[in-house]
């Protein structure tokens, strides 16, 4: 009570100075970034209209993009961007990339007509990824695309630009753990073979993770949000609470308060978070090990690859196939979630040839069936072993994945008319005394998802 007491006359001082943008509602956490139990966040009206607008999206790009692209995972399957860590290159040396990124092919308009044609509403980029490089004009280093680089070019900007002319909005993904300042020190549970001097200063390089965070919200108009990631490496180290999280999450919403935050730290969300993520999972799934099972009720996004790496990998070709990653977003909207589908571009700037290929699928998929999706929400049933369900007002879409028979009993009342999405034409209902029984048409070939659209008089 008392710190708060302190954090409330500081910050009013502060405002009565001109120095801090008021959030009218959340309370400053103490200098340690301690979340104390009592914290409370109460989202801004317009923060939650853009929650709502996120919700409706339904569907984003996920873009990793850094020096990490020029070695392309250097020949191994696996998670390409991690490539410093995992082949121990000091950061001395790996800073050498920079002087070899030029991605004269970048065309942040021909992106975003990809992914515009793909269906998506929104994109999420790598401002900076663990590897510690800047992929924009950052001033509080010269570790940057601007400065290191014979691109010289800011792409964030520019794909801000393109963002903005073709109505989708932009999100900036940054890395909390940070495998090049020295001042991240005490190191995490990774980047140990860059080879730094053992010792920093923890708070100074919470000042530059802000002070970038603060060029991100400033210099590209408005954004969709931060996509925070990297929580994890300190997660059971002296430094967990450490991060001072408060303060960064009152600052973005004070400079932007329709701005969502998340964080991909695999917990249920903390305070002053708009979403949550699930990463490679379904969510309240954990096949991959490292996520929560803890569904929130904010805003759901789950993330996936389309292969095995987010960094453009040059060996793995094993991408998802259109059908996976289709019945992916419908069982994520079913689950009331976002499917953020990730591309690696390629050091030159192009978008990987493979994955525009999917992409331009997807988007086909989604312009046929795309009102089951946009705009919905998860329908009145949960997931079921032969698919899910989305609803918007009175229409209930049932996504029918994997069903051998040709009747299907549903749990409802009150569905006063059955038609099959994909031509309208009319499907049987049969009242029972627990529900109603749809007869499911066979499944053409290529239809990964029948779906059938449901008249239903909302309870
Ligand atoms: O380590 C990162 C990984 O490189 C990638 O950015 C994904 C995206 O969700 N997240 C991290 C692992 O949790």
């Amino acid at each position: 009570m008392l710190i708060k007491r302190i954090v409330l006359l500081a910050v009013l001082a502060g405002v009565c100075l001109g120095l801090v943008s008021v959030v009218p509602v959340a309370l400053a956490a103490p200098a340690n970034g301690t979340v104390p139990a009592t914290d409370t966040y109460t989202p801004t009206p317009d923060n939650l209209a853009a929650r709502h607008w996120f919700q409706d999206a339904k569907f984003g790009i996920f873009l990793h993009w850094g020096l990490y692209s020029e070695l392309g995972g250097a020949g191994k399957m696996g998670i390409a961007e991690w490539i410093m860590d995992d082949a121990q290159i000091p950061a001395r040396h790996y800073e050498r990339l920079a002087k070899f990124f030029n991605p004269t092919s970048f065309d942040a308009d021909a992106w975003v007509r990809t992914f515009k044609a793909a269906g998506a509403r929104y994109v999420v980029i790598t401002s900076k990824h663990h590897e510690g490089f800047a992929m924009f004009a950052s001033k509080l280093t010269s570790y940057n695309v601007v400065d290191a680089t014979p691109f010289k070019r800011d792409p964030l900007a520019e794909l801000a630009v393109a963002c903005r002319k073709a109505g989708i909005k932009l999100f900036f993904y940054y890395s909390q753990l940070d495998w090049h300042h020295p001042d991240y020190f005490p190191r995490g549970t990774t980047g140990h073979g860059a080879e730094r001097p053992a010792a920093g200063d923890w708070d100074r390089y919470i000042d530059y993770e802000n002070g970038q965070l603060r060029e991100l919200l400033t210099h590209y108009g408005p954004i969709g949000g931060i996509w925070f990631d990297g929580w994890w490496d300190q997660k059971d180290t002296a430094m967990r609470d450490r991060w001072r999280l408060q303060e960064t999450y009152q600052m973005i919403h004070g400079l932007q308060p329709a701005a969502l935050i998340g964080n991909n730290h695999h917990q249920r969300p903390f305070p002053g978070e708009d979403f949550q993520m699930f990463e490679r999972d379904l969510p309240g799934e954990n096949s991959m090990g490292f996520n929560t099972t803890g569904v929130s009720d904010l805003p759901l996004e789950m993330a996936e690859t389309m292969n095995g790496s987010w960094g453009f990998n040059l060996i793995d070709d094993q991408f998802k196939s259109i059908r996976t990653l289709v019945r992916s977003l419908v069982g994520a909207a079913g689950r009331n979630s976002n499917f953020l589908l990730n591309t690696g571009p390629l050091p030159n700037g192009e978008l990987q040839p493979e994955n525009m290929k999917t992409l331009g699928e997807i988007g086909q998929w989604l312009q046929h069936y795309g009102e089951s999706i946009y705009g919905t929400r998860g329908g009145p049933l949960s997931p079921r072993p032969w698919g899910v369900t989305t609803q918007v007002g009175n229409r209930v879409y049932v996504h029918v994945l994997d069903w051998a028979d040709t009747t299907l009993l549903l749990p409802l009342k009150n569905v006063k008319g059955a038609r099959l999405l994909r031509d309208g034409s009319p499907v049987r209902l049969k009242a029972r005394p627990d529900g109603v029984e749809i007869t499911v048409p066979p499944a053409q070939a290529d239809e990964w998802d029948r779906i059938i659209q449901l008249d239903v008089q909302n309870h």
